[in-house]
C-alpha cells in the first residue's frame, strides 16, 4: 500500500503536534503505523492522501451515523454560513435542538449545550456536586469520559481506596474524589456505597462502555445502579457521548428502560461538528448559571453551524425509525462473519455487540471488564489491523475501542469486509 505522502506529512506534524496528531489515539502508537492522512470521506469511505480508498468503521469516533458528508447535512450547514459562523448570542436552532434533546429523552427537561464530550461530562458532574452537595463520584475501570482532570484516575491499589492519577499533570488531590470500582461488579459498587455512600455525589458510567473495546452492562447492572442511586440520594449520570441516539434514538435510556438524573451527549448530535451537551431534570438543572450557582460557560456553545449539523442529523434519525434496526442487522452480520472465520481458522475470539457497536477481542474468555480486556491478544490485534488496513478496511487503531456502523455501510461494503476479514484470519492464524 502506497502512503508515502502520508509518512511526508507525518513526519512534518511530528515536528509541530505532539505524536504528530491532535488526539492521542489518532498517532497509530498502539499499532506502530504510519497514520493515513485523510483527504476527504463520503458515505462509508474514507480517502487517504495517497489516493488508498477505506471502507471506515471508525465513523469518526461515532458521530457518522448517517455517514460521511451527507448531502442533506452539508446543505444544512451551507445554507447557515452565509448568514455568519457564530454569535455568541441565543438563537432558535438552540432552542429546537434542546427541544429534540428533551423530546429524544424523556428523562432530560434542560438541557445545555457545550463543545465536546469532555466539556459534557465535566460540566455534569460539577453539577451533580453542586446540587447534592456531595464530593465523591464513583467510575468504572475502563470508561472513559474525557479528558477533565478528575476522570483521568485508575483504580487505586485494591479495592476502594481513592484513585490515583491516571496521567501526570492531575493533582492527586483531584484525583482522591473519584473512587474506581470494576465494571459490571455490583458488589463493589454496592461496598462503595456502604464505606461512602452519604458523600458520593454521583455514579457516572458508559451505560455501554465502548472505550475498552464494547462491553454491555450485565443483566440488572444498570438497574442496580439506578436503585442503589436512589438508596443513598446519589446521582446516576449516563455518560451517553457515543450510545445517545446511536443505540435507539432515545439512547441507552430507551434501549434498556433506566433512566439516568443526568445524561452526557456529543459525537452524533454535532453531526460531526463539535458539539457536546448535558442534561436531566429541571429541579437538578436549575442549578446551573445564570439560574443557580454552578457556574459553566462557552463561548462557541450552541454554535450555529455546529447546531444546524446536529439539528439536520438527528432529524434524518427521528424521521427514520427503522435505521436502528438496520445498524443492529449490519453489525449482527459482521459479528457472526467474525465468529466463524475465527472458527474456521481456530483463531480464539470473542465480539461483544451492543446494536450497531461493536468490538473484537482475540481471546477465547468472556470480556465483561477492563480487567478481561486487557487480557485479550494485543500482538494479534496489532497483525489485524495491520492486514484489515492494507486490504481497505479502517478501523480503530487500537483494541479498546469500537466498531461504529453507519446507514451508509452497503451490503457491498459488507460483504467486501467479510471476505477480507476471512482472508486476514488466514493470515493471523
Ligand atoms: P470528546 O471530548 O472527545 O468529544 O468526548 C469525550 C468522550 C466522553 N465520553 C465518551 C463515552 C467518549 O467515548 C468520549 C470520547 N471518545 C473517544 C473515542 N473512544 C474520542 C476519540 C479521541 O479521543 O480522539
Amino acid at each position: 500500500m502506497n502512503n508515502k505522502q502520508s509518512k511526508i506529512w507525518f513526519e512534518k506534524a511530528s515536528s509541530l503536534m505532539p505524536g504528530g496528531v491532535n488526539s492521542p489515539v489518532r498517532a497509530y502508537r498502539s499499532v506502530g503505523l504510519t497514520p493515513p492522512f485523510i483527504a476527504s470521506a463520503s458515505g462509508s469511505k474514507i480517502t487517504d492522501i495517497d489516493g488508498n480508498q477505506y471502507i471506515d468503521y471508525v465513523s469518526t469516533w461515532g458521530p457518522a451515523i448517517l455517514g460521511h458528508a451527507n448531502p442533506a447535512v452539508i446543505d444544512a450547514v451551507k445554507n447557515i454560513l452565509d448568514g455568519g459562523t457564530s454569535f455568541g448570542a441565543p438563537t432558535v436552532a438552540e432552542v429546537t435542538m434542546a427541544e429534540m434533546i428533551c423530546q429524544a429523552v424523556p428523562s432530560v427537561e434542560m438541557v445545555r449545550m457545550v463543545s465536546s464530550g469532555t466539556e459534557a461530562v465535566m460540566s455534569a458532574i460539577r453539577v451533580a456536586r453542586g446540587y447534592t452537595g456531595r464530593d465523591l463520584i464513583l467510575k468504572f475501570d475502563g470508561c472513559y469520559h474525557g479528558h477533565s482532570d478528575g476522570l483521568l484516575v485508575k483504580a487505586g491499589s485494591g479495592l476502594l481506596t481513592y484513585a490515583s492519577p491516571d496521567s501526570n499533570g492531575v493533582p492527586r488531590d483531584y484525583a482522591k474524589n473519584t473512587l474506581v470500582v470494576p465494571y459490571n461488579d455490583s458488589e463493589a459498587v454496592a461496598e462503595a456505597f456502604q464505606k461512602y455512600g452519604d458523600q458520593i455525589a454521583a455514579i457516572v458510567l458508559e451505560p455501554v462502555a465502548a472505550n475498552m473495546g464494547v462491553i454491555a452492562p450485565k443483566q440488572g447492572f444498570l438497574e442496580g445502579l439506578r436503585s442503589i442511586a436512589d438508596q443513598y440520594k446519589s446521582l446516576l449520570i449516563f455518560d451517553e457521548v457515543i450510545t445517545g441516539f446511536r443505540l435507539a434514538y432515545g439512547g441507552a435510556q430507551q434501549y434498556f428502560g433506566v433512566t439516568a438524573d443526568l445524561t452526557t451527549f456529543g459525537k452524533i448530535i454535532g453531526g460531526g461538528l463539535p458539539v457536546g451537551a448535558y442534561g436531566g431534570r429541571r429541579e437538578i438543572m436549575q442549578v446551573v448559571s445564570p439560574l443557580g450557582s454552578v457556574y459553566q460557560a462557552g463561548t462557541l456553545s450552541g454554535n450555529p453551524v455546529a447546531t444546524a449539523a446536529g439539528i439536520k442529523t438527528l432529524k434524518l434519525l427521528q424521521d427514520n425509525p427503522a435505521i436502528y434496526q438496520q445498524l443492529e442487522d449490519k453489525a449482527k452480520f459482521l459479528e457472526a462473519h467474525f465468529l466463524e472465520s475465527a472458527k474456521k481458522r481456530a483463531i480464539p475470539l470473542t465480539v461483544n455487540r451492543v446494536g450497531s457497536l461493536l468490538s473484537v477481542f482475540f481471546t477465547d474468555q468472556a470480556v465483561v471488564d477492563f480487567a478481561s480486556a486487557s487480557k485479550a491478544n494485543a500482538a494479534r490485534f496489532k497483525k489485524y489491523f495491520k492486514l484489515m488496513l492494507e486490504n481497505g478496511i479502517y478501523l480503530a487503531p487500537s483494541p479498546y475501542e469500537a466498531i461504529f456502523v453507519s446507514d451508509a455501510h452497503s451490503e457491498d461494503d459488507l460483504k467486501k469486509t467479510v471476505s477480507v476479514i476471512d482472508d486476514v484470519f488466514a493470515k493471523i492464524k
